[in-house]
């Protein structure tokens, strides 16, 4: 729908059923308040953050556009709902509250199979350097992008500046690990938010109430509250895509003798012998191989999803 008055824009923000999107109106930059088509609701649709839409006046005075049209989108989360997210900035901290390596690898593999670039952020590492190198090689070797940060040493803007580009990227991992300090001193914003470590629970006293895309050079980064755990099964993973979250066994996978070698207990399995060569880390062996199994032996219950 083309018109003089049709905008094409992405929604930044939606709250109680208003969105706020920002669009471009003859190259200067606005931001609209919105309501949405009830065909939407009509469809089971519902707008979300990251949403690319098209715009045009209402003709309400109390919300002056509404949303006539959604994108199709290149992907989803649904806890917090963003919408067309290419980039997971997976933080988690080396210590206080220790690093929960299930949790990361399991959103590793869910960003492979949702085409969502991972990035991982190792935080205070000022609190136990040792450890932060040690992670920081783990998932370096496995093939991953790695960024590590500390009060005295925090990432700076042109750290993530060329890998967000024109995308939307989100912070996401356990709560009290700093993502949203991270993500107030990459915007500049006041550091009072996140509040003060609490000495008996040892994370930020404030919880980050809704989530929200804000303007990062020519992309968007958005803070997401913290979540503990996700089941591989809610998301749809098959069995046979775990290997999407190990690519470094993956590349060395080729060399088992059986086709379709889980790595577990075959015989001429290469990657069974790089784990005995110290090859490869034995903790993302073994979460691999525990996801596998889990997978496996509840395929029947579940109806997965393959890889395209
Ligand atoms: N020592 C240390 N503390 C940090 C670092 N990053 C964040 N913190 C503290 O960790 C606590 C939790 O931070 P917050 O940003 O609220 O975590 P969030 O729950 O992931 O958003 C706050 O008290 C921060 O000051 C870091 O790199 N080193
Ligand atoms: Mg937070
Ligand atoms: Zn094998």
């Amino acid at each position: 729908m083309a018109g003089s008055d049709t905008f094409n824009g992405v929604i930044t923000k939606g709250v109680g059923g208003i969105y706020t999107v920002r669009f471009s109106n003859e190259g200067i930059l606005s931001y609209a308040q919105c309501a949405a088509r009830g065909q939407f609701r009509l469809k089971g649709i519902k707008p979300a953050i990251g949403d690319r839409v098209t715009i045009m006046p209402s003709g309400d005075p109390d919300v002056e556009y509404v949303i006539t049209d959604i994108e199709n989108r290149t992907s989803f989360i649904a806890r917090p709902p963003v919408a067309n997210l290419s980039v997971m900035l997976l933080t988690f901290s080396v210590t206080e509250p220790a690093p929960d390596l299930t949790l990361l690898d399991k959103m590793l593999l869910v960003c492979s199979l949702r085409d969502i670039k991972p990035v991982i952020i190792f935080t205070k590492s000022d609190l136990n350097e040792g450890d932060s190198e040690r992670l920081c090689s783990v998932y370096t070797k496995a093939g991953y992008e790695v960024l590590v940060s500390a009060p005295q040493k925090p990432l700076t803007k042109s750290d993530l500046k060329d890998i967000i580009g024109e995308g939307i990227a989100a912070f996401a991992g356990p709560s009290g690990v700093g993502k949203s300090t991270l993500c107030n001193s990459l915007l500049g914003f006041d550091l009072m938010e996140t509040g003060e470590v609490s000495a008996k629970i040892k994370r930020g006293r404030h919880t980050t109430r809704h989530v929200e895309l804000h303007e990062f050079f020519d992309g968007f980064i958005c803070d997401t509250p913290g979540f503990t755990s996700l089941s591989l099964e809610d998301q749809g993973v098959d069995y046979r895509d775990v290997l999407y979250g190990y690519p470094e066994i993956t590349s060395i996978a080729t060399g088992c003798r059986f086709d379709d070698c889980s790595h577990r207990k075959e015989d001429g399995c290469v990657v069974r012998n790089a784990l005995a060569d110290g090859l490869l880390d034995q903790g993302r062996y073994e979460r691999y191989t525990s996801f596998y199994t889990e997978l496996y032996d509840n395929r029947n219950n579940y109806k997965h999803r393959r890889k395209q």
